[in-house]
């Protein structure tokens, strides 16, 4: 009788058990599970770009001279306009990284926007406008020239810090 009755008891014993384990670690784990894998993945993203807008823009701001989105204005001057062949103004500062869009204007006669070494050589026609636009991506100072009126003193400076 007891030989029948004992594993008979024993598998009871071992159901409940299982059934109590179960109905505890279910609802235990699952709420763990969910919290562990929403929240590692969604804050590190977050995270990234909120310290990188700070950073674009802390960059911008110490730029100072030149924040990308403003024209620099340079004008081609003459003594068919204002009077003598001069770039005013002749003197440039910007610093490494800044994207400068700029806006030459030329006077009564044609032009150039001349720097070598940045590989800048931009031509205006007479009583012209033209704009581009020139990320600085080397420090230095580099002489500034117009090709057709450097001997007559056309001349300026870019310095990039
Ligand atoms: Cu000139």
């Amino acid at each position: 009788m007891f030989k029948k009755v004992l594993p008979v008891l024993a598998l009871v014993a071992l159901v409940a058990l299982l059934a109590v384990a179960c109905g505890e670690s279910t609802p235990a784990a699952s709420p763990t599970a969910t919290a562990t894998r929403s929240s590692p993945s969604p804050v590190p993203k977050v995270e990234s770009t909120a310290t990188a807008v700070p950073q674009t823009t802390a960059a911008t701001e110490t730029g100072g001279t030149a924040p990308s989105g403003t024209v620099t204005e340079v004008k081609l001057n003459d003594p068919g306009g204002s009077g003598r062949y001069v770039f005013a103004p002749a003197k440039l500062s910007f610093k490494v990284g800044d994207t400068v869009n700029f806006k030459l204007v030329s006077e009564a006669e044609f032009h150039t926007f001349t720097a070598d070494d940045l590989k800048i050589d931009q031509s205006v026609d007479a009583n012209q406008t033209v704009e581009f636009s020139h990320t600085f991506d080397k420090a230095g100072t580099f002489k500034l020239y117009c090709i057709p009126h450097e001997s007559l003193g056309m001349v300026g400076e870019i310095t990039v810090q």
